[in-house]
């Protein structure tokens, strides 16, 4: 239905008295009437000169007008924020209580590291010396790789194998013997189980043939697979090498 508009238009008609002489309160009679146009606005016509009654109708449509803008406006800022949200699927509220079930389209880690048993793996193929690489890691909120269990061992193990371009080509843990030769400890400060190493036959041995300080960082990697997972070597420190990065997945 088209928009229609009401003009309002006040017209006074005025009568003359005959010649008497009553003296009243008004000479003049008047008849007022009013007239009511009804028409349809056409898109840019130009409008009458403005009358009182005209302005109080244009304020209106200022108003109406305003309101349409600021309406225009707030559903404008609703939809950019629904698009938003659906852009950060995976943004957890972290207040909310009993804690959200996570949903499963939303990547456990960040690009590059590997999610394995409530882990993150990043295996740099960047050779450092065993320090640097430490330090590389932690830089990353993670640090060289503790092998708790056997499973984890194996994990490792398997993707290693994909990733060294030769048999020689193993990377750093974080497991060092540089505080005391011979006393085992991870980078958590936790002391290695010795019913739970997987060291290669005859390792370690501390070589000191291309160090005087002995080997005193260990590294890992059979690429053609481990016998009972057997896959570490003590190395020097100062000798780079590529290295396995961990830390927590995503909360
Ligand atoms: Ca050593
Ligand atoms: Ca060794």
């Amino acid at each position: 239905m088209a928009e229609a508009e009401v003009l309002y238009s006040d017209i006074k008609f005025k009568r003359a008295r005959g010649n008497t002489d009553v003296a009243t309160p008004s000479t003049d009679e008047a008849t007022y009437s009013e007239v009511k146009i009804s028409k349809t606005q056409r898109p840019g016509s130009k409008q009458p000169a403005a009358s009182n009654r005209r302005s109080g109708v244009t304020s209106e449509r200022v108003a109406l007008l305003v309101l349409s803008v600021l309406l225009a406006a707030a559903v404008t800022a609703l939809g950019v924020t629904q698009i938003l949200s659906k852009t950060e699927p995976c943004k957890v509220e972290q207040t909310s209580k009993p804690p959200p079930v996570r949903d499963e389209a939303c990547p456990r880690c960040e690009d590059g590291w590997e999610p394995h048993g409530g882990k993150c793996y990043f295996f740099s193929s960047v050779t450092l010396t065993w320090d640097q690489s430490r330090t590389e890691c932690r830089s990353m909120r993670g640090d060289l790789v503790v092998i708790n269990n056997r499973e984890e061992q194996r994990f490792l193990v398997s993707r290693l194998r994909g990733k060294m371009d030769t048999h020689d080509d193993r990377f750093w843990i974080g497991l060092t013997d540089s505080k005391n030769e011979s006393e085992w400890l991870w980078v958590d400060d936790t002391r290695l189980n010795t019913s739970l190493t997987f060291w290669r036959d005859y390792e370690p041995n501390n070589l000191k043939y291309d160090n005087s300080d002995g080997e005193d960082c260990v590294r890992m990697g059979q690429k053609k697979g481990a016998e009972e997972l057997k896959a570490w070597k003590d190395e020097s420190c100062k000798s780079p090498q590529k290295s396995i990065c961990e830390k927590p997945e995503k909360a």
